[in-house]
């Protein structure tokens, strides 16, 4: 029996067919839009042996995994170790930038960093209904919603180019090895497969991380369903 419409290469049944489709649905990941336009400019096709680690459904995968880099993230932020996010905790952030990179506070680049995490951190707290601190599963449901409204702030451009300007200490418009290094210091990351992330964030090969592939790894980093995608791993490789 043959499907009407389908072109004769299209494989009609068993995992083949799940491949076929699933391979045309990855580029667009869970979400539809102009949210995820980003995602796929660079590079459209992650890795296949980075696909399907389960057998599971590419939106059960996709919240499995976004989940599991917004762990790593609160637990690389929570740096007091209480439970909670709060603004305390993004201060102890944004000063181990600015010491880290040897960035004075009155320097524009700081003013503008401080400026960017203000306005996430309030928007955090739009999302999550009030407060002033945000549980680990409140910290989850409230980046999940900021990534997804740009209302009021685009955070996965936002913060990316305050922390590029921050990290491009020789004003080259790109981020070497060594400015690299310094970015895992400043959020306390060991992991040995964000160390060797340099080389996959630099995407043309050009020795460097641009500017636009820094921004595009942010977004792999709240978008992405591939959790060996170079900007899922920012943080550490995905314990799923
Ligand atoms: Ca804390
Ligand atoms: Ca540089």
């Amino acid at each position: 029996m043959r499907v009407a419409l389908m072109p004769d290469s299209v494989p009609l049944s068993g995992p083949r067919l799940i491949e076929w489709l699933c391979a045309r649905i990855e580029p667009f990941g869970l979400f539809t839009g102009n949210l995820m336009t980003g995602l796929s400019d660079l590079s459209p096709h992650p890795p296949r042996s980075c696909r399907f680690r389960e057998r599971t459904t590419m939106a059960t995968a996709t919240a499995r995994a976004i989940t599991a880099k917004l762990d790593l993230m609160f637990d690389a932020i929570d740096t007091d170790r209480d439970g909670h996010v709060d603004w305390s905790d993004h201060q102890r952030l944004i000063d181990r930038y600015l010491n880290t990179y040897k960035v004075g506070k009155d320097d524009r680049r700081a003013h503008a960093l401080v400026v960017a995490y203000q306005m996430y951190w309030i928007e955090l707290l739009r999302h999550a209904g009030g407060g002033s601190r945000l549980d680990r599963e409140q910290y989850r449901r409230a980046n999940r919603a900021l990534s997804l409204d740009t209302s009021r702030f685009n955070m996965v451009e936002g913060i990316p180019h305050a922390v590029f300007d921050i990290m491009d200490t020789d004003g080259d418009d790109s981020i070497g090895q060594a400015e690299f290094r310094r970015y895992l210091q400043v959020w306390g990351v060991s992991d040995r497969y964000a160390i060797n992330m340099f080389g996959q964030l630099d995407i043309d090969g050009a020795g460097v991380v641009s500017r636009r592939e820094f921004v595009h790894a942010a977004r792999e980093f709240f978008y992405s369903s591939d959790p060996c995608a170079p900007g899922s791993m920012l943080f550490g490789r995905l314990g799923i």
